[in-house]
């Protein structure tokens, strides 16, 4: 049974709160503290009030509610999904036991280190997008970011309080810590390596939320399908928000390689910068960025952690009950690639090590999904050019190809190529300055940009004209 939201309660949750008071009291005491991060490292731009989405249940039907509210006056709640009383764990030595309801305590460690990985990405994004406000494209565009950094604060919530419900004085302490990281400091930066990259401009943000968003639904897929039944609830229930996030990235993507092709046609050239459009090349050049630091964010191509935590029960694969084989994979092996003697080979190893490498393929194929969308547009507009998916050892940092050079297209080159050749493959500083200077808000209902087409639909059913923010 699913017990709504009380509205009434300082945390809207379904999680029965009311009923652990120490609990309770935990949490309210760490909200001030949120509430404190949000307001120096959330967004800058004030709005008198946002159209915006606020989970209130866990039920598939009727979850979310739309009102126009106040940032900061969002209820950030913690939902998870209803629970399956006959759920087992799918994978690992501890296949067909009933699922966890309690941390074992063998894997308290692994499952917090999880956990804290997970939540540390969240308020992260949010720090990134901290300005992106004052340059937003039109008021819809203004209102998804704000919808994207509320439900990225609710994630945080979503993981501090696994760790207070769970994890005693220890996660108490790691849920301080989540506050206390931030993207790009040099002291204490986040944890994994994308959360530290800013987001500088809107192409940024659609790239990170078709990219980086995208490999937050696949790791919380993976999680989803843990042993620890009270985080696959959580990941269940944070899916389901997370899929406006990708909406986003998708459509923000589309949108700008619509307005481009456009202006090629309109203007007959490939050179839009004139027109007050974005080249080609320079969205090329920030797809291989983002993917390429996405792609880290699946770790090492081999690893003993994601091995473990397999075996463990912890972090299933992509879809685990979905896959035909016996979900423990002791005596398997996978291909990957790793660079031997200055060449790029196919070793065998033992599948549970290659499971990074597993997942990083699921995400690939769905990369590629958005890539064919954007060169469809490219065709229907009559444009002779195709936008791709670089090389999986393209400016990677972490597992096999970290320390080597290899172009978009696969080849490893040696590090003078790289460097005669790294402006034509990242993006430049020109490149920077160009689309910053595009960068102009435009804050007038059903209004957009010069460099960016309108959507095909506005939100909740409403117009693409409609005032989704109130400045
Ligand atoms: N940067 O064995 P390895 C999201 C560390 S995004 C820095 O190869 P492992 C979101 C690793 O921690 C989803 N360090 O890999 C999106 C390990 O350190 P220790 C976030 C890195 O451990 C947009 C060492 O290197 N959630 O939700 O199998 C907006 C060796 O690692 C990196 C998760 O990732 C890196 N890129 O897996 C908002 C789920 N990669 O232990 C939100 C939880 C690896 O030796 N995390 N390292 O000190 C995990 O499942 C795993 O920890 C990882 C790495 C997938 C991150």
């Amino acid at each position: 049974m699913t017990l709504d939201a009380d509205y009434s309660d300082r945390i809207p949750n379904n999680v029965d709160l009311r009923n652990d008071r120490r609990l309770q009291r935990a949490l309210e005491a760490w909200q001030p503290r949120f509430m404190q991060w949000w307001k120096d490292l959330g967004p800058d731009l004030i709005a008198r009030d946002v159209y915006l989405r606020t989970a209130i249940s866990a039920d598939r039907d009727g979850w979310a509610h739309f009102g126009h509210i106040p940032l900061e006056e969002y209820r950030w709640g913690i939902f998870l999904a209803d629970r399956d009383p006959d759920r087992r764990i799918a994978f690992g030595e501890h296949m067909g036991t009933p699922a966890w309801q309690q941390v074992p305590g063998e894997y308290r460690a692994e499952l917090q280190r999880l956990l804290v990985v997970q939540g540390d990405t969240e308020p992260a994004s949010v720090e990134q997008q901290r300005l992106l406000g004052f340059t937003a494209p039109s008021l819809y565009d203004l209102r998804n970011l704000f919808q994207v950094n509320v439900e990225e604060g609710r994630h945080l919530w979503a993981m501090v309080y696994l760790l207070h419900a769970f994890f005693g004085r220890e996660g108490r302490e790691q849920a301080e810590q989540l506050l206390l990281r931030h993207s790009g400091s040099v002291d204490a930066p986040r944890i994994l390596g994308a959360f530290n990259e800013p987001t500088r401009d809107w192409l940024a943000f659609f790239m990170f939320t078709y990219f980086t968003d995208r490999d937050g639904k696949f790791q919380l897929g993976t999680l989803a399908e843990s042993g620890f039944d009270p985080l696959s609830r959580t990941c269940r229930f944070m899916l389901r928000e997370e899929a406006h996030h990708m909406m986003v990235g998708t459509t923000g993507v589309d949108r700008v390689v619509r307005r481009t092709a456009e202006l090629m046609r309109e203007h007959d050239t490939d050179d839009v910068r004139p027109h007050g459009g974005i080249p080609l090349g320079v969205i090329q050049r920030y797809l291989n960025f983002h993917y390429s630091v996405s792609l880290d964010l699946f770790g090492g191509e081999r690893s003993t952690n994601v091995a473990n935590y397999y075996t463990a029960g912890l972090k299933g694969r992509w879809q685990e009950e979905r896959r035909a084989d016996d979900h423990q994979l002791t005596d398997v092996t996978a291909a990957i690639d790793a660079v031997v003697d200055g060449h790029i080979e196919t070793a065998h190893v033992p599948a549970l090590t290659a499971l990074n490498q597993d997942l990083r393929s699921e995400y690939f194929t769905d990369c590629n999904n958005g890539v064919r969308r954007w060169n469809r547009i490219l065709e229907i507009a009559g444009i002779d050019a195709t936008l791709s998916l670089p090389h999986h050892g393209f400016n990677r940092r972490v597992g096999a190809f970290a320390g080597h050079h290899v172009s978009p297209a696969g080849a490893l080159v040696d590090a003078a190529t790289w460097a005669l050749c790294e402006a034509a493959w990242l993006p430049t500083a020109a490149d920077y300055e160009l689309v910053e200077s595009m960068m102009r808000p435009v804050f007038e209902p059903g209004k957009m940009a010069g460099w960016i087409a309108p959507p095909t639909s506005g939100i909740n059913g409403q117009p693409v004209e409609y005032t989704y923010v109130h400045l």
